[in-house]
């Protein structure tokens, strides 16, 4: 059972603030487009991440927060991905997760975890731009995946425009 806190600063330590928001897609180009053509959101980040089984690209509206906000397109590269399970569940696409920025993410699983929520890593895998990402299950949540991210490097949101 989760043991909720009375003092969450205290908790979990070195919790940097909410990082991106993951939306699973079926077709990352037609993504792209709607949010950078339409919304006028600029592509900051294209990657393919082999353990993850999944290509990204992260966009920002510049605005919003120390760094702006942070939208993660993800489409499954696999069949038997986690990511195509989602898709085929949700119907074709749908909010994915929720991912805040940690200093350190092993010591944050580790404190949540002594509060008895459920990591889904063991130890940190490879997330976008060099970071260390961790989850927590969705059903510890009230239905939402979330991410631990602990950003590669001393800065770790400042992002390269490359015309997306
Ligand atoms: C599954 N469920 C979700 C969910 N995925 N609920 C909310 N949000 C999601 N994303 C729910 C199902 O509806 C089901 O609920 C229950 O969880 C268990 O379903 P399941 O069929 O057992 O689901 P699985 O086998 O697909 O596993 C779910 C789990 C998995 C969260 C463990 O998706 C996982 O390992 N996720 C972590 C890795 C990941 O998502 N990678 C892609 C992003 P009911 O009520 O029907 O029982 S990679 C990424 O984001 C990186 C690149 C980065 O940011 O750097």
């Amino acid at each position: 059972m989760t043991r909720m806190p009375s003092d969450l600063e205290r908790v979990l330590p070195g919790l940097l603030g909410l990082d991106h928001v993951g939306v699973a897609v079926a077709d990352l180009d037609a993504a792209v487009t709607f949010y950078r053509d339409l919304l006028g959101l600029r592509v900051v980040h294209r990657e393919e991440n082999l353990d993850q089984q999944v290509a990204e690209v992260m966009l920002t509206s510049g605005k919003g927060g120390r760094d702006g906000d942070q939208l993660q397109l993800l489409m499954p590269l696999e069949e038997n991905s986690v990511l195509r399970r989602f898709l085929v569940r949700r119907g074709g696409g749908g909010l994915h997760h929720v991912a805040y920025a940690v200093s350190d993410v092993r010591s944050a699983s580790r404190v949540l975890r002594q509060c008895g929520v459920r990591l889904l890593y063991d130890a940190p895998r490879a997330g976008t731009r060099g970071s260390q990402i961790n989850f927590v299950h969705p059903k510890d949540t009230g239905g939402v995946l979330l991410e631990l991210v602990e950003h590669a490097g001393a800065d770790p949101h400042s992002a390269q425009e490359n015309g997306g």
